[in-house]
């Protein structure tokens, strides 16, 4: 992906917004047309008020009654009122180019925010694991602010520099041809250095924002796992490696501010320079009288005034190459592929019934060089059953229902859902149609009722304490201060495991989906709690298709199928009764259970 690549793409965000930029334009040209006009009163102060030469014909010719401007201190009071005049309207508009400028870009970070976070949320899991979510977040709250810059530090800027630069050279070359030549010429050389410093600046830039986001990565890691590092006590070690990060970033910092700082500094060295030339010239000419001394001064005027516009030129140009180098790790995002893709013409499930079935499923996490975690697997659930993943740990449980809510992608076989290929169901259909309870319930920072009815938000508060209770959450959760408004901690680091767990099992009892998987659900809970919430669950799950996984062989012992897993491969399957018969691997781990 290359810089123009990169331009493009914002100003697809820009040309949302083209008539107000226009605006802002035509206001910020109308500016120039003042800011050029600065010096020009106080010529007539020199020339006509003090040196009494006659005003220029074209002025003159304005005034029938001569009498006015023959006056020395009329023409100085107006010479006077018009500076005022100019100075009082660059202050009006810069005032309302800046609001308006301001308020559009801010209109442009977010409408890039917005995308930024919908195509995240499109981002299969297989994404997650290659990026982080520290350097996600710099990407998302700092890079996305290069479109801002684009229109407050490059476009508009540069347009109006080039158009004032234009207004002076006109002004200055009606005066003195040479002069204006000898002034412009700063521009080719300006060129010349840009395009040595252009490869500099980009990579050293690059570096900068890449360093960047991995320190606010291992500072995102390190605040969200601070109980283990400081129960390990670990903090002198992480403290070292936040050292590193940091020492990483602010080299990187330096030695890219340490280029653009040089570049900007030899644009000023050499419009120095140009100026030292000109003042030499100009006072030249001023001494055999070719300019007069009115004339000299709007030159040096403009010649301190050209040193504006080179300027935000060439801090344009700087902007614009850090713009590539950051705009780049936003389309890089935005741009990514989604592994899990919605077929275009992906059906909704329109009366679910919640039969599933597995045909030769083959499946890995990495690529397919590596070995497949899940291999053949194939069985069939009808309507309304029970179905239980029993098998060692590791030996693929979880990833076969992760299969099912399409958060991968098989690599061979298909997964069918009412005999729907599940790749050519919309994505919101198949996962409202499923109601899961991870292994690692996830609580969010929102307040109980908000954690329960998260997937069913018209849920009445009634429906609400019924999922609790039959979760067996509701004793605990009147307990609390607030009862049900609640509100929990980031990472609910005020519940207990179990407590946790029974939420994230009311939110899945609530939300009316046809299948139900619960993957250890109740691994943090005692036996006795345990027993009543599955009591709970057989009323809940009425007509539901249900996927069991546990390690209590007790609480699945009246699945209508029982499947056992080992190293990803289906091993046996059937009731508990002619599992127990056959007297394999399931009749093994069940007996160990119970002699122990
Ligand atoms: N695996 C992986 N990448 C992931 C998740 C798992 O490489 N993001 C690997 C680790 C295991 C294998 O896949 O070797 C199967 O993992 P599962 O989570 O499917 O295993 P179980 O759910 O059966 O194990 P447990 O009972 O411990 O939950
Ligand atoms: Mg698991």
């Amino acid at each position: 992906m290359n810089q123009l690549y990169v331009f493009k793409r914002l100003l697809q965000y820009v040309s949302k917004y083209k008539s107000k930029l226009l605006l802002i334009a035509v206001l910020g040209l109308i500016g120039v047309v003042f800011e050029v006009a600065k010096p020009l009163p106080i010529k007539f102060v020199i020339d006509n008020v003090l040196s009494g030469h006659p005003l220029p014909h074209f002025l003159s010719n304005l005034f029938s009654d001569t009498s006015f401007i023959e006056n020395k201190k009329n023409l100085l009071y107006a010479s006077v009122g018009i500076m005022l005049f100019i100075a009082l309207f660059s202050f009006v508009f810069s005032l309302v180019i800046f609001n308006l400028t301001v308020g559009m870009a801010q209109r442009l970070v977010f409408d890039l925010m917005i995308d930024f976070f919908a195509k995240l949320q499109r981002l299969s899991l297989s994404f997650y694991s290659k990026n982080k979510v520290g350097d996600l977040l710099q990407r998302m709250s700092g890079d996305v602010f290069v479109v801002y810059f684009l229109v407050a530090q490059i476009i508009l800027p540069a347009l109006t520099s080039l158009v004032c630069l234009g207004g002076m050279f006109y002004i200055m070359s009606r005066i003195d041809l040479l002069l204006a030549v000898v002034a412009f010429s700063v521009v080719p050389v300006l060129a010349i250095v840009l395009g040595f410093f252009a490869k500099p600046m980009n990579d050293t830039t690059t570096v900068q924002y890449k360093t960047q986001g991995s320190f606010s990565a291992f500072l995102q890691q390190s605040l969200s796992s601070m109980k283990i590092i400081q129960a390990f006590g670990r903090e002198s070690f992480m403290h070292q490696k936040l050292k590193k990060h940091a020492e990483e970033f602010g080299n990187a910092f330096i030695v890219a501010n340490r280029v653009s700082m040089t570049y900007n500094q030899m644009s000023v060295l050499i419009t120095g320079i140009a100026s030292a030339t000109l003042v030499t010239l100009g006072a030249l000419r001023g001494l055999n009288g070719t300019l007069s001394v009115g004339d000299l001064f709007i030159f040096l005027g403009y010649l301190t005034a050209l040193f504006g516009p080179v300027n935000s030129l060439t801090t344009a140009i700087g902007a614009a190459i850090a713009i590539g180098a950051r705009g780049k790790r936003v389309f890089d995002i935005l741009d990514s592929e989604e592994v899990v893709k919605e077929n275009p013409h992906a059906i909704d499930i329109k009366y679910p019934k919640g039969e599933i079935e597995f045909r030769n499923v083959t499946f890995g996490y990495g690529n397919a060089l590596q070995l497949p975690v899940l291999k053949n697997i194939s069985f069939k659930v009808l309507p309304g059953q029970v179905v239980a993943l029993v098998g060692a740990t590791g030996a693929g449980k979880t990833s076969i229902i992760s299969l099912l809510s399409r958060f991968y992608d098989p690599w061979k076989g298909s997964i069918l859902f009412d005999g729907v290929d599940i790749a050519d169901i919309k994505l919101h259909s198949l996962r409202e149609n499923v109601s899961l309870v991870l292994q690692e319930p996830f609580i969010f920072p929102m307040t109980i009722v908000e954690n329960i009815a998260f997937g069913n938000p018209e849920a009445s508060f009634e429906d609400i304490v019924e999922a609790a209770k039959g979760a067996q959450a509701h004793d605990f959760i009147s307990k609390l201060p607030n009862g049900y408004e609640t509100l929990i901690s980031e990472q609910g680091s005020s519940l207990s495991g179990g407590e946790k767990q029974r939420i994230a099992i009311a939110r899945a009892f609530l939300k009316k989906a046809p299948v139900l998987i619960l993957d250890e659900p109740t691994s943090a809970v005692d036996s006795l709690t345990e027993s009543k919430i599955f009591e709970a669950l057989s009323h809940f799950s009425k007509g539901k298709t249900v996927f069991l996984i546990s390690h209590r062989l007790s609480t699945i012992k009246h699945a209508d199928q029982i499947i056992t897993i080992k190293e990803g491969q289906v091993v046996e399957r059937g009731t508990h009764q002619s599992l127990l018969d056959e007297n394999k691997v399931y009749a093994g781990l069940y007996k160990y259970q119970h002699i122990t």
